[in-house]
């Protein structure tokens, strides 16, 4: 066969392949192993050496042009391929992004805002301390000796202590009390603070959790009275629960860090399922409360003969659940979405007193 009309004819099924498959196929039936031009080099053998080298050259020539042109339009293939895929898979990176956030803030840090933003604006401020605590903070400086009911195994989680080493161990805070003793032997008197925090007893049941939250306040200067801590209670529940009337009853009662101590009752209405803090005639106990011991003042480095002041304490889960209508406490710690997503509240949303605290 005429080596121009070979080349020719390759050349040209090579410019007419439309795609690498196409491309291949030329390949295969030009220069693969059964290919006409593999089997004419192959052939080239049974020439005499003189033939044999002019044959060889010439057709090596054609070979080479053959394999060139192969390359080229494979490449060409190819970034016409890129082409097309930059055509269509273009990106505009300058728009502006669609934030969509997915998460919520829990009730329980929403209400720790808003118990944050409406005692600040009593002038208190926000202390907070170790989870595990040495048992002479969480209980001693506390006026609760050692055989104190509270003290025993069943309410406390306890730390294990090395080998050998015989002090007693440290404990899980059961109160966030020590915070405000830690509070009061950094800043001494006069002071107001809150602590807000995880708390941590052995009780597991449908209105317990092992670990939960509260907050205590703490307010100490020379002359404060019972009467100031009912002021500052009546005006958190006000504002925290977002009415114009609310009516508060204190009940003796006994903590071994308060002397005297109150119980509080809140007055509140239940209209067919709806609870209505402020009205009605019934009344639910929300925290609990007194003026501070004179020998946990002492411990905390406070002079008694000086000072005195008022302490209360209570659960920021129960008041979640009251605000907000939460029915189940053990669903709190689940973690479950869709609760999280129901009960949520949008991240933005940071309650501040002039704004209402719930918009
Ligand atoms: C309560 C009830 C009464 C309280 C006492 C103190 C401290 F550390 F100042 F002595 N902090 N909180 C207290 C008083 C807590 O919770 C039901």
């Amino acid at each position: 066969m005429d080596l121009t009309e070979l080349r020719g004819k390759y050349i040209e099924a090579v410019a007419q392949a439309a795609d690498e498959a196409a491309l291949e196929d030329v390949r295969l039936a030009a220069l693969g192993k059964k290919g006409e031009i593999s089997l004419m080099m192959a052939a080239l053998g049974k020439m005499d050496p003189e033939a044999r080298k002019a044959a060889g050259a010439a057709l090596n020539v054609v070979k080479t042009e053959i394999d060139a042109a192969l390359r080229a339009r494979k490449q060409g293939l190819a970034d016409a391929a890129l082409d097309e895929r930059l055509r269509s898979e273009w990106l505009d990176v300058t728009l502006p992004g669609r934030p969509r956030p997915r998460g919520t803030i829990h009730p329980v840090s929403q209400v720790m805002e808003e118990l944050t933003a409406i005692f600040a604006d009593m002038g208190f401020s926000v202390a907070e301390g170790p989870q595990v605590e040495s048992d002479w903070y969480n209980f001693d400086a506390l006026n609760i000796p050692p055989e104190h009911p509270a003290r025993q195994e069943h309410d406390t989680f306890f730390m294990h202590r090395a080998e050998g080493d015989d002090r007693p161990p440290h404990v899980l805070r059961t109160h966030t009390s020590p915070v405000q003793i830690r509070a009061m032997m950094a800043q001494g008197a006069p002071i107001r603070v809150i602590a807000p925090g995880r708390v941590y007893r052995m009780d597991m049941d449908q209105t317990h959790t092992p670990m939960f939250h509260q907050v205590e306040g703490l307010a100490i200067d020379r002359d404060i009275s019972m009467a100031n801590l009912k002021w500052v209670l009546e005006e958190f529940c006000r504002a925290f629960f977002e009415v114009d009337k609310v009516e508060l009853r204190f009940r003796a009662s006994h903590f071994p860090f308060t002397e005297p101590s109150a119980e509080v009752d809140i007055r509140y209405s239940n209209v067919g399922g709806q609870l209505r803090i402020g009205e009605g005639d019934k009344w639910m106990e929300i925290l609990g409360s007194g003026m501070v011991h004179p020998k946990v003042l002492a411990a905390a480095g406070v002079d008694p003969d000086q000072w005195q002041g008022f302490a209360f304490g209570l659960g920021i889960d129960r008041i979640a659940m009251l605000k907000y209508g939460i029915p189940d406490l053990r669903a709190f710690f689940e973690g479950d979405l869709r609760w999280l997503r129901h009960y949520g509240f949008a991240a933005l949303d940071m309650p501040d007193l002039p704004g209402g605290l719930s918009r």
